[in-house]
């Protein structure tokens, strides 16, 4: 398992610049996310979220993992949820995870069209996402790449609306939320997730 406290925050690892010299300013954005590239099953944090489908009855990639890791429990929740509607999200209990809570979200399915109707689906995964944390007053989340692995939505694009849509939500609710992992599992994404993050926290 890893514990928060062992995944430096986008500040923290990005400390010095070359020149030595430490980064100041910004907003405190980069004080409340991390990048980490891993397995999100071992990640220690209050929930960890779901790439789910929409009947929450378990699939492959990051879900079959989630779920085989939780236990047969976590299934049995899911049944009695009735399913999730595409950019919603449902709680449940993490049972044999280390996150004590799951958020089980749904992205668009993007295999052979990426218009503006998934685009705003796949940022409400995000910040449905963020909502049901703090509804539960939940405070340290992960995401997965949603929609990214068998939804076929694009990685540049799905990078993207999620580091704009969780920077927005951070901006508006900073009190509500401590810290959010953007989870990669692939290379590619995490070289994407790193150029854009540097751009975007640049001299902050
Ligand atoms: N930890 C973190 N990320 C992971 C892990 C892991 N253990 N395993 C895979 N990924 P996908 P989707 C990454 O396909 O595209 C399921 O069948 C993976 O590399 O899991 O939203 C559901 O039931 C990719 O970057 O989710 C749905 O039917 C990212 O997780 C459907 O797949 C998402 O890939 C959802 O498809």
């Amino acid at each position: 398992y890893i514990p928060l406290d062992k995944i430096p925050t986008w500040r923290e690892e990005n400390r010095s610049n070359d020149d030595g010299s430490e980064l100041t300013g910004g907003g405190g954005i980069s004080d409340k996310v991390s990048l980490h590239k891993g397995d999100i099953t071992l990640l220690e944090v209050d929930a960890i979220v779901n790439a789910a489908k929409s009947s929450l009855l378990g699939g492959g990639g990051v879900d079959f993992c989630i779920h085989k890791a939780a236990g047969t429990c976590l299934y049995d929740e899911c049944r009695s949820l009735n399913g999730c509607e595409i950019g919603k999200a449902k709680i449940t209990c993490g049972y044999d995870l280390p996150a004590r809570y799951v958020i089980h979200t749904v992205g668009p399915v993007a295999k052979n069209h990426v218009g503006q109707t998934e685009r705003d689906d796949l940022a409400s995964c995000y910040k449905n996402t963020l909502m049901l944390m703090a509804e539960n007053n939940l405070r340290t989340v992960a995401f997965p790449c949603i929609s990214t692995g068998i939804y076929g939505f694009p990685n540049l694009p799905a990078a993207d609306i999620a580091l704009n849509t969780v920077k927005n939500w951070i901006e508006h609710n900073s009190e509500k939320i401590t810290r959010v992992i953007f989870c990669v599992f692939l290379e590619t994404d995490f070289h994407i997730y790193k150029d854009k993050m540097s751009e975007m926290f640049k001299g902050s």
